[in-house]
Parts: structure tokens; C-alpha cells; sequence
């Protein structure tokens, strides 16, 4: 063990934290019907008894559910976050105060406190790891790399992470099965679309309590999460502009009725910009010395590393907070660039960000935690390197939800499924 210390010791009234993040907790449950499900029958059968569980995470409320649920299945819970900016600390006091979850996460911490609590995470010795971006994972192989033979597996949240984990295992440096949670059907149609269009959206209007009516919107990636975005701030009446640099995702933007131009000539029409692609200097100096007065910056990915704020900085005159959560960097001209949430994730990071909303992480939560009982089940039979979610638990998953929801669906016929599995068929 380390010596850096849970959050209970670090606050000042943890018991005060506690029953507001006991009260967070309880909203978000109300609205979790699969997550319900999967704590029930949890809890009869403890299936993860005897696991040690290391996580890094966004450490808000509907992540503490899924933190509840696994210690609720048996398992040992060490916790710590996976951004300095989206742990709630009433949250992470009321989770530590249980006796099966240990949580190391502190909002605004610096980059050398972040790293002392993953590294106090990984001292538990997990078993599983479950990732938001890949710290641990990464971690442990740099530096833990001992503790490998003693990991069942791991999985994997996000498309960043998931991207990194690929490239790791391409390179063969992967030495445990890790799940691609991003990829299954599950998360990615619902949380990267609908979670990140709907919360970047409300992060960046109740920061600046301005209005998306008549605004060009600048979304620059059309993956999952920038056609979320762009669907939304089309939705609320903005002009929606798309950068891509792929051509068939261009193309799919330009088909779907959005205007798709290169960045240096989006950046003179823009009002909001909104990175989604997952990757470095998305927007940059060039991009800046042409963008007009009082112009919005956001980033929806999950580094901080789209928008070139070291340009920006040697850009400006001044800098300064404008409002909560708005940093103003004004150039030698007058003109005034606003960036949100220091260009980290918008909808996680601005002082009143809450992260997606509850309904979605319900379905991405109940794929990570049926991810966590694969492993304890049938760890053995994935090797080392990255693994689709086995579709059947993704589908129950869905069917879980369309009952809360009281959603009735078709099923085949036998001569539907007899034709569907048959080869020689014509007309
Ligand atoms: N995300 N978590 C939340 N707990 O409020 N909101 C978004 C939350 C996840 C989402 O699944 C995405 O893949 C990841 O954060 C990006 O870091």
C-alpha cells in the first residue's frame, strides 16, 4: 500500500460529503433499471467473491452506482478517477464509506497527485481493472508490470482508451484481455451519441448561458460522439458546420445536410467549436489568429490535447476568467477567444458539468459490469490483447432495458429464423 490517503481523510466535513453524495446516489440509482437488475441478482449469488477490483473512472454518481453494484456482487472496489476535473467529492466520500470500496478521488487534484492515487489503486493488487481511458492499464504494464499474472482481465470505457489499447496490442505489448466496452452496441449508438450530444450541449450552454438559435456550430469529428453532437445543436436550431479528415465520414456529414470544410475556412464562420475527434491540434494557432471576437471553444474528447492552448497562450495579451468555467484569452487585436473547462472533456469537466446523462450510463454501466462477470467466469478463454463485448451479454443488456421501459418487441418466427440461416434461397 502507499501512503496517499483516501478521500474520507482528505476533506475537511467527509461526513457532511457523505450524505450529499449518498443523496446523488440515490437519484441516479432511481434511474438506473438495468444497473437495479444487475444488483439484484448480484447480490443473491455474489458472483465476483473473492475479486479485487481497481477502477479509474469518472467518479460522479452514475459511476458510483456501477462502484456499489460489483462491491454488491462480492468484490473489493479500489477507486480512484480518470480526469483531475469530473470526481464529485460527496460522491467519492459516500463511496469510500463502505466497507468494501476504497476511493482515492479528489476533484482539481494536480498531475502528480492524479498519478499517486492510480498508483495507490493499483496497490490493492486488482484482479480486474476497469479503465476510462487507460491509466491503469498502462500504469501497471510500465511499472506493475508483477502484477500482470495475477489479472483476469480488464475493460475498457471509452474510444480513446480503446484506441490506445489497440495500438498497445498491435505492437504485442498487451499482456491481459481487456474488453472494449466503447465498441459494443450497447454504449456506442446510446453514450457516445446521445450522452455526449446531449451533456457537451447543456455543459457548454449553462457555462455561458448563451443560446445554440442561430449559431454556427462547429463540430470537428464526425465519429459517434461529433454526429451526437451535431445532431443536437442542429436540434436547437444552430447552423452545423463538420470538420473530418476522413473521406467517407465527410461525405456522411456533407449527405446528412451539413456544410464540411476544411478547418482554417470553418474557423471565419464559427460562433462554437466542438471537438470530438480523439485527437492532438484539432485547432491551432492558424485557426485562432483568424476566428472571430467572443467565439466558444469546447472539447468533447477525452484529453485535453484538441485544442492548442499553449498557442492560444502565446497568443494572447490577456488572460482571464470571464465567467466560472470560461477562460477569455485576449489577442493583441481586442478580439476575445473563450475557452470552457481549460479544453478538457466539456461535459465532464465544467464546474457545473454532471457528465452524460443517467439513462445512458445505465445501459454503458450494465455492459461494463456483465464485462466484469465474463471475466470472473470465462477469464480463461480470452488471451492477451483487446476483445469485442460477446454479443449475447450486450444483447441482454438491451432486453433488460426495453422491459423498464415497457417497450414490446417482434421475435422471428421459426421460418423467419429457418430462412435467415439458410444459404439457398433465390427468387
Ligand atoms: N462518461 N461518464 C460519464 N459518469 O457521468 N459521462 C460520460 C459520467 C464516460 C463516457 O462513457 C465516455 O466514453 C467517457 O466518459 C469519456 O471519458
Amino acid at each position: 500500500m502507499t501512503d496517499y490517503p483516501p478521500i474520507g481523510e482528505q476533506l475537511a466535513d467527509p461526513e457532511a460529503a457523505r450524505a450529499e453524495g449518498r443523496r446523488k446516489l440515490e437519484w441516479a440509482a432511481q434511474h438506473m433499471p438495468i444497473m437495479a437488475a444487475v444488483r439484484e441478482e448480484f447480490e443473491a449469488n455474489r458472483p465476483l467473491e473473492g475479486e479485487r477490483i481497481a477502477m479509474a473512472m469518472h467518479v460522479e454518481a452514475k459511476t458510483g452506482i456501477l462502484v456499489e453494484v460489483l462491491a454488491d456482487g462480492g468484490a473489493e472496489i479500489a477507486l480512484t478517477g480518470c480526469n483531475p476535473l469530473s470526481t464529485h467529492d460527496d460522491v467519492s466520500a459516500a463511496l469510500d464509506a463502505h466497507e468494501s470500496i476504497t476511493s482515492y478521488a479528489k476533484r482539481g487534484v494536480d498531475d502528480e497527485a492524479y498519478y499517486e492515487a492510480i498508483h495507490a489503486t493499483i496497490a490493492h493488487e486488482p484482479t480486474i481493472t476497469v479503465d476510462d481511458g487507460m491509466d491503469l492499464v498502462a500504469a501497471i504494464h510500465e511499472e506493475y508490470p508483477e502484477l500482470i499474472d495475477g489479472i483476469v482481465g480488464g475493460a475498457e470505457e471509452t474510444t480513446t482508451g480503446v484506441h490506445r489499447l489497440r495500438a498497445m496490442d498491435a505492437d504485442g505489448a498487451l499482456k491481459y484481455p481487456v474488453f472494449a466496452v466503447n465498441d459494443s452496441p450497447m454504449k456506442r449508438l446510446f453514450d457516445n451519441v446521445h450522452g455526449t450530444g446531449e451533456s457537451s450541449l447543456a455543459a457548454i450552454a449553462m457555462t455561458t448561458n448563451l443560446s445554440w438559435a442561430g449559431k454556427t456550430v462547429v463540430v470537428s469529428g464526425f465519429g459517434y460522439c461529433g454526429k451526437g453532437v451535431a445532431k443536437k445543436a442542429a436540434g436547437q436550431n444552430a447552423n452545423v458546420v463538420v470538420t473530418e479528415v476522413e473521406p467517407r465520414r465527410a461525405l456522411e456529414a456533407h449527405m446528412e445536410g451539413y456544410d464540411v470544410m476544411p478547418m482554417a475556412e470553418a474557423a471565419d464562420v464559427g460562433d462554437v467549436f466542438v471537438t470530438t475527434t480523439g485527437n492532438r491540434d484539432v485547432i491551432v494557432r492558424e485557426h485562432f489568429e483568424r476566428m472571430a471576437d467572443g467565439v466558444l471553444l469546447a472539447n468533447a474528447g477525452h484529453f485535453d490535447v484538441e485544442i492548442d492552448l499553449d498557442a492560444l497562450d502565446d497568443l494572447a495579451v490577456d488572460v482571464y476568467e470571464a465567467r466560472e468555467g470560461v477562460t477569455a484569452y485576449e489577442m493583441e487585436d481586442g478580439r476575445r477567444l473563450n475557452v470552457i473547462a481549460e479544453g478538457r472533456l466539456v461535459n465532464l469537466a465544467a464546474p457545473i458539468a454532471l457528465g452524460h446523462p443517467v439513462e445512458v450510463m445505465d445501459q454503458s454501466f450494465g455492459v461494463q459490469a456483465a464485462c466484469v462477470r465474463e471475466l470472473v467466469e470465462n477469464g480463461e478463454a480470452y488471451g492477451p490483447g483487446v476483445h469485442d463485448v460477446p454479443d449475447e451479454r450486450d444483447r441482454e443488456i438491451a432486453e433488460i432495458k426495453l422491459e423498464a421501459e415497457g417497450v414490446e418487441y417482434d421475435e422471428l418466427t421459426g421460418s423467419q429464423r429457418e430462412y435467415m440461416d439458410s444459404w439457398d434461397h433465390g427468387t
